[in-house]
């Protein structure tokens, strides 16, 4: 693998699952994989599970890791011939290239601006760290995608499931927050591979992109969607239509005990409690949130080694 900034870097999905399981029984038998390589993890946003696994995973591997949290280092300028004379001290030419000085991989988490839907649609941030950086690039969550939470979400699904093609049910909940469509993008995206008979539920106004939802079965109506559902995956997101706006905050889509039934419960986190979904189901059983993030280490580990792989030769 040569990057992962897309679900379709991964050549075999099915395939990379079972690896990554693999991985998580023994994950210190590639120690000498990372020997003398190192992770540069670039944080533009907050991180707790991201920054965390990622690390962790790269350890496992034997890699040495720095991670700089972008506020504190300069303001980056990422258009072409700024006359840089106002907030950003350096641009993006020098610094990728002085990172990749210091790096074998770099990561990098930047979301979107939620105000400027062709900037974020052109993922300005991740494609110029590629452009410029020209060493392997893995996406910790850019403007619209969140890759390495979907393949945590992929493994999970596929430990749990009882079934050879489950029901899974993508569902918006609300959020005082306006926030990405990344997650969401990233597990529909996912799931489209996967065997499983995928819904999508939410208010009207909140479709996703339909580059990415394509074929998939979408309702308006929650409870229906619902019906005989075998793993609910939460997570609110603001409009695409009406770019980065709330348009509701009706708490009617609120996940409870009782919409539940006896699916499992999945969320990437961090996740507001009796905002997004009530107190019950996230302390019952049927919440795996806690699995989902333990696995975020197992996928970040499988996409470190084929990368790693790769530039061993
Ligand atoms: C972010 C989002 O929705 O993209 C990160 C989730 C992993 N969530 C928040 O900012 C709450
Ligand atoms: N799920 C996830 O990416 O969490 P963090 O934002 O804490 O990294």
């Amino acid at each position: 693998m040569k990057k992962y900034t897309d679900i379709h870097d991964i050549k075999n999905i099915n395939e990379t699952i079972k690896e990554a399981i693999e991985i998580k029984k023994a994950p210190f038998n590639y120690k000498n994989l990372g020997t003398n390589k190192t992770l540069v993890m670039l944080f533009f946003n907050a991180s707790l599970r991201t920054r965390l696994s990622t690390e962790k995973a790269a350890k496992n591997l034997g890699m040495d890791v720095i991670c700089l949290q972008i506020n504190n280092s300069w303001n980056l300028e990422f258009d072409d011939g700024t006359i840089m004379n106002l907030n950003t001290s350096e641009h993006i030419k020098e610094a990728a290239k002085v990172i990749a000085q210091y790096a074998d991989i770099i990561a990098v988490r930047a979301f979107p601006t939620l105000s400027d839907k062709d900037k974020d649609n052109a993922e300005i941030i991740i494609e110029s760290f590629s452009k410029y950086a020209k060493i392997p690039v893995v996406n910790l969550e850019s403007s619209t995608a969140h890759p390495l939470q979907a393949l945590a979400d992929a493994i999970t699904i596929n430990e749990f499931s009882a079934k050879a093609k489950p029901k899974v049910v993508l569902s918006w909940a609300p959020h005082p927050k306006a926030l990405p469509q990344s997650v969401a993008n990233s597990f529909v995206t996912m799931m489209q591979e996967l065997p499983v008979d995928l819904t999508i539920t939410h208010p009207e106004g909140y479709e996703l992109n339909t580059d990415i939802t394509k074929n998939s079965t979408v309702s308006y109506n929650q409870e229906e969607a619902l019906k005989d559902a075998d793993f609910v995956y939460v997570k609110n997101w603001s409009s695409y239509s009406n770019y980065g706006k709330i348009l509701s905050q009706d708490n009617n889509w609120m996940i409870t005990q009782k919409k539940l039934n006896n699916a499992k419960f999945m969320h990437c986190l961090p996740v507001r409690r009796n905002v997004v979904v009530e107190d019950a189901v996230l302390d019952s059983e049927n919440s795996i949130v806690i699995n989902q993030a333990n696995n975020r280490t197992y996928a970040a580990q499988i996409v470190l080694k084929k990368i790693l792989e790769n530039l061993n030769g």
